[in-house]
């Protein structure tokens, strides 16, 4: 057993639901400039979700669900370059406080801070996501907070590769016994588990059915007082909000 040294975040569905009403139609509002006509419905992008990583994405997209598209020369610039449009679409949702951050992760930031916890991020989201999402929903300092923020293209293999959950871990100087991490998906909990780190799952619509095999503790949300959550596997949930202090016993 060793001590509980850091908590590493995923971003996307971990920290905020924003797959659905904000990565998905930032995408479709990137098309529609490029004139494309293009549409990810909301059953359409639960499938896409299958691969993350944006870029990745738009071209699992072409590969499997838009075979006819004619595909200029230089794929690889087009998909940058739209890909560029998307995450300004993003962005400007980001700064107009569009996406809250899911229950209870904002007490639970504020509680591993006062305990002296350090604080990480490992996602395959493009960095200046993270920052806009963490200014707008916690303040221009909250980024500072955190120790290391892994994400996008550090790692050219993105979960479930073990990559980014090991960079973070590197970066913090710390062996992945002292650390939790927390994650919302099942390519997540592969890319944590790879790297040895336990990992609790607070599911959203979209990753609900998915298998979470080795994780530690599957939940629908933090919870917070007097707004339990409900534990879908794993030990139970002292008080029905999950807690700094129960996770160091859980060390
Ligand atoms: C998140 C992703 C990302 C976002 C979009 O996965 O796969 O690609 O959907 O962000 P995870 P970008 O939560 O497992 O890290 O378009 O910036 O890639
Ligand atoms: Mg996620």
């Amino acid at each position: 057993m060793s001590e509980l040294r850091a908590l590493i975040f995923d971003v996307d569905g971990t920290l905020a639901d924003t797959e659905r009403d904000g990565h998905r139609v930032a995408f479709n509002a990137a098309f529609r400039e490029a004139g494309l006509d293009w549409d990810w419905d909301e059953a359409l992008y639960g499938k896409l979700l299958a691969v993350t990583g944006g870029k990745e994405r738009i071209r699992h997209y072409l590969d499997h669900y838009n075979t006819a598209f004619e595909r200029p020369a230089a794929l690889d610039e087009f998909i940058a370059e739209l890909h560029k449009a998307k995450t300004r679409h993003y962005l400007d949702m980001l700064k107009d406080g569009a996406i809250p951050l899911r229950p209870g992760v904002a007490r639970l930031l504020a509680e591993a801070r006062a305990a002296g916890l350090q604080l990480a991020i490992a996602t395959t989201t493009t960095p200046a996501n993270v920052v806009y999402l963490l200014e707008s929903t916690l303040g221009r300092e909250s980024v500072e907070w955190f120790s290391v923020i892994a994400a996008g293209d550090v790692v050219p293999a993105k979960k479930p590769a073990a990559d980014i959950f090991e960079y973070a871990l590197r970066h913090l100087g710390l062996p992945a016994e002292a650390c939790l991490a927390f994650e919302d998906s099942a390519n997540g909990v592969r890319s944590s588990v790879g790297a040895g780190l336990r990992t609790i799952v607070t599911v959203n619509g979209y990753t609900r059915d998915e298998d979470f095999t080795g994780a530690l503790l599957v939940l629908d949300q933090f919870g917070e007082p007097g707004s339990p959550c409900t534990v879908l596997a794993g030990p139970a949930v002292e008080g029905g909000y999950l807690t700094v202090e129960q996770m160091k016993q859980w060390g």
